[in-house]
């Protein structure tokens, strides 16, 4: 089954101004969206990022893939690792660790296997996942993702008002959860933290453990954190936390929280490549991983990347970035067929309100989505919804995320810095 073309669609949709440490997030989140036409007309679907450095990268390799066999996905991977050798993409939101030439063709090769994989399902009739070995689990569990925020997009940019309203405080931080879960059903809840000052996310988790009595808690602050700060929070929450995320910057840093915190120490920042891996579990800095199908190098390496998790004692789930229903749906997947998944995934799904698949195939219940049982991924693209995306994307102008860059409408003085308390 031959690759005939590939359409590669850049989309933009609305999203809340959420705070992290690096700033807030522009009024519209960039994805692409790529539909892989098989020369029996079979179009398999892949959705990753939409920043312009990604999509070139993705350009380019698109020549040199026409041809290939969709089952054949050594060599797709071999073929994009020559194509694109020394080509780094950088993200200029700083919020997904470090990059190197790898990295970029990983994440390169994951849009690609993830529109392979679906093509593959199509043709055969069965899920992605059955491809993948079978499932480990019917039902992947999610966790609410609760960011402080803004109450309007700065008014200039005539984006859309959203419904949760401003969020800055820990009774308002209670509000947004308790609108999320009653939504969606979540047990796990997240919280997007470097934004206040440590001592005030801290209260705010113990405002979310006294209001929501048995959901597992996490805090999240982007490395905004000194050991010092990390190790304060980490004391005041003994107890309170199922995994403290990415307090501080670096493996080294990370560590010397480690050895000290009562909790399990996550990353999606120190760890993000191959190349991490040795030093971070060399020096225990780590007691949970993030994986992430999309830079990771796809879904088969995330499965890898289990095993190796497990053989070293390590915890795996899976971090989020503003996304759609094609990465949902592969995460799906990806999660179901990995036995070694030890906390409910991240998502941003309840940010958006528009997406390019058809309404109603990803639904949550109780917090978790069933894994479709439909072939390949098991979602369809809406050609309408697509093409109002794609209007989106280019009447707003943006081509990469920057959200410290737009917090400076809000606060004209901001300057991202990670471990800065
Ligand atoms: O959406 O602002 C955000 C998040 O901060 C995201 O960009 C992170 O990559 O969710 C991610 C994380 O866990 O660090
Ligand atoms: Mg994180």
């Amino acid at each position: 089954m031959r690759i005939r073309e590939a359409v590669l669609t850049p989309v933009a949709f609305a999203d809340p101004p959420l705070l992290n440490v690096m700033g807030v997030h522009q009024p519209y989140a960039l994805r692409g969206i790529l539909q892989l036409v098989c020369d029996d007309g079979i179009v398999g679907l892949g959705e990753s990022y939409g920043d312009l450095a990604f999509l070139d990268r993705v350009r380019e390799a698109v020549p040199e893939l026409l041809g290939h066999d969709v089952f054949d996905l050594q060599g797709i991977r071999a073929t994009l690792e020559r194509a694109l050798a020394g080509r780094v993409v950088t993200d200029q939101h700083g919020l997904t660790g470090g990059f190197s030439a790898r990295k970029t063709a990983a994440t390169v090769f994951s849009l690609f296997e993830t529109a392979c994989l679906d093509a593959q399902g199509r043709a055969l009739g069965v899920p992605v996942c059955e491809l993948l070995g079978g499932r480990a689990r019917d039902r992947v569990d999610f966790s609410a993702y609760l960011f402080y925020k803004y109450a309007a997009h700065a008014p200039d940019t005539g984006a859309p008002a959203d419904p949760w309203g401003e969020v800055l405080t820990p009774e308002a931080l209670v509000e947004e959860a308790r609108r999320m879960i009653g939504e969606y059903g979540f047990r796990s809840i997240k919280l997007k933290g470097g934004v206040l000052a440590p001592e005030r996310e801290s209260e705010a988790v113990l405002a979310l453990a006294e209001a929501f009595p048995g959901h597992p808690l996490r805090i999240d602050p982007n490395a905004a954190w000194t050991v010092a700060t990390s190790l304060r929070v980490a004391e005041q929450l003994d107890g309170v936390l199922e995994y403290l995320e990415d307090p501080t910057p670096g493996i080294a840093g990370m560590a010397e929280v480690a050895a000290r915190a009562p909790m399990p120490l996550a990353t999606n920042m120190c760890v993000v490549g191959h190349a991490d891996l040795e030093p971070a579990l060399r020096a225990r800095a780590i007691g949970v991983l993030l994986s992430d199908h999309h830079y990771w190098g796809g879904i088969r390496a995330t499965q890898a990347l289990s095993t190796v998790c497990e053989s070293f004692g390590v915890g795996l789930s899976m971090h989020s970035n503003s996304h759609l229903g094609i990465s949902l749906a592969a995460m799906v997947h990806t999660a179901a067929a990995t036995p070694h998944l030890s906390y409910a995934c991240d998502t941003h799904w309840p940010w958006k309100t528009t997406d390019v698949i058809a309404p109603g195939q990803l639904t949550f219940t109780d917090g978790a989505l069933t894994v479709p049982d439909r072939p390949g991924l098991g979602v369809d693209l809406d050609p309408d919804a697509l093409a109002r995306a794609h209007e989106t994307y280019e009447r707003s102008g943006l081509t990469h995320r920057d959200d410290a860059t737009y917090m400076r409408r809000f606060v004209p003085d901001f300057s991202p810095n990670t471990a800065r308390w």
